[in-house]
């Protein structure tokens, strides 16, 4: 019996299982250049840019309403009053992405009918926050809670502005107009 066939045998069958690699590479080779990619991909954008005209209405003349006599000026957040007259409450979120971090009231300004009552709910994100008005008709504890509410019910027509006292500098500010 001799050694040699077996061993040559699979030097044959070593060298066609090359063959058979060098014609896949070939396939998978031809195959990638086919590149059905590229055609359809949706790059559609569209462009929301709608809202801002809204609220920018040059406000210098009338008294400041646009800013707030600059009370929301570089406030990031701040895109217009959310008009939430007639509702029968509303809800302002505290610690809302804004100003570098998570320093903002959202939304930034709204504006209530007199006798609302305004919830202000934690987000529990950007550390502790309070709620205080500037002149102090309503001031909460400052807490970093998730979850944690505070209220003021305006029952005077007005504009009321309020900052979160730690992140004042930042722009964490607000205002809520009552008519
Ligand atoms: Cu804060």
């Amino acid at each position: 019996m001799s050694d040699h066939e077996p061993s040559r045998r699979s030097v044959l069958r070593a060298s066609g299982l090359v063959a058979v690699a060098g014609v896949t590479g070939l396939a998978g080779c031809s195959s990638g250049s086919q590149q059905s990619s590229g055609d359809d991909t949706p790059t559609e954008e569209p462009t929301p840019t709608a809202t801002e005209t809204a609220t920018s209405d040059g406000g210098s003349s009338s008294g400041g309403a646009a800013s707030f006599d600059g009370w929301l000026e570089g406030v990031d957040n701040y895109d217009g009053v959310v008009d939430e007259t007639g509702s029968g409450g509303v809800t302002v979120e505290v610690g809302v992405e804004a100003n570098g971090g998570n320093y903002g009231f959202g939304p930034a300004a709204v504006k209530v009918s007199t006798g609302t009552t305004v919830t202000w709910e934690w987000t529990g994100k950007g550390a502790s926050h309070n709620v205080a008005a500037e002149g102090g008709s309503f001031e909460s504890e400052a807490v970093a809670e998730e979850g944690h509410t505070f209220e003021h019910t305006f029952e005077e027509a007005g504009t009321y502005k309020y900052a979160c006292t730690p992140h004042k500098a930042m722009g964490m500010k607000g205002v809520v107009v009552v008519e």
